[in-house]
């Protein structure tokens, strides 16, 4: 999937309650795409952020699911699945994806997805929003969620 064609998104997220859930596997780019999603959210005003580690992205829905029934108003959930030698890597993704979808949908808290499954690292990191990414999926994540808030109260 290319990220060419993503939106510039401008988001006020003043007096929202957004709880950052994130994974804990490969650390350079958990922590590239923290800093994009801390600092999109710092950008667009948001001053009540709680943030919440797991061991794994396969453990990042029932996380979001907490935030999201104990009074977040959006989730942005976080992590990086690199492809190995076995089909444990489509379970995790499958779980994660169609869960944090569930959580979204059932309680009506958006939830940006900030996952990243990569063939390799390389591919992770030029996503990460590090000096020298190419793109930088946590503020994304974090400007999505915010985005889908506002949207959901036009409705
Ligand atoms: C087991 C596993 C593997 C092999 N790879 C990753 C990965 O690349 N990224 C990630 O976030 N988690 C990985 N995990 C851990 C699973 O998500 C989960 O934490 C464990 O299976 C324990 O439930």
């Amino acid at each position: 999937m290319s990220g060419a064609g993503a939106p510039k998104i401008q988001v006020d997220g003043t007096g929202l309650r957004v709880t950052v859930v994130a994974a804990s596997w490969h650390t350079a780019v958990m922590d590239g795409l923290l800093a994009g999603t801390r600092r999109a959210l710092a950008e667009a005003g948001v001053r009540s952020v709680t943030e919440v580690r797991v061991p794994g992205s396969f453990e990042l829905p029932v996380a979001a699911a907490r935030a999201a029934e104990t009074g977040a108003d959006a989730v942005v959930a976080l992590g990086v699945v690199i492809r190995g030698g076995t089909p444990h890597f489509d379970y995790v993704c499958s779980a994660a994806t169609h869960g944090l979808t569930d959580v979204s949908t059932r309680t009506g808290v958006p939830v940006g997805f900030g996952l990243l499954t990569c063939d390799t690292e390389e591919q992770a990191l030029d996503r990460a929003g590090l000096p020298g990414s190419g793109e930088d999926k946590g503020a994304e994540a974090a400007e999505a969620a915010i985005a889908t808030v506002l949207a959901l109260r036009a409705l």
